[in-house]
């Protein structure tokens, strides 16, 4: 059941990145995961850190355990920002980082306020 939620949001996910590829003239400030709704998979109003960790394993297509710009669904300024080591991907400790980055008040879940500070 969790599995086909999760086949659902990454379809949902290709389907709304084919659409806004569409116009080719804008795709550098081209943002498309910035919802916090689309990362809190369950509702409950927090992303914890296995959505957080659900989200990366949905966007790293060729499996290699790291976005690279291609990948990384949200803002280039965002990706410059988790790409801590330069090296043009964001490896899943990367990721990681950015989740305790974000989480301002350390209690491992990411509200909308803390979501919409950086996001
Ligand atoms: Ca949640
Ligand atoms: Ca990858
Ligand atoms: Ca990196
Ligand atoms: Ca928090």
């Amino acid at each position: 059941m969790h599995k086909h939620l999760i086949a659902a949001v990454a379809i949902a996910l290709v389907a709304t990145f084919a659409i806004g590829c569409g116009d080719d003239d804008e795709d550098d400030d081209f943002v498309v995961a910035d919802d916090f709704d689309e990362f809190d998979l369950n509702d409950d109003g927090v992303i914890s850190a296995a959505e957080w960790d659900d989200v990366i394993d949905d966007w790293d297509v060729d499996d290699d355990g790291a976005l690279d710009d291609g990948e990384f669904l949200m803002a280039d300024n965002d990706f410059d920002d988790m790409d801590i080591d330069d090296d043009d991907l964001v490896s899943g400790a990367e990721w990681d980082d950015a989740f305790d980055d974000v989480d301002l008040d350390d209690d491992a879940d990411l509200d909308a306020d803390e979501f919409d500070e950086f996001f």
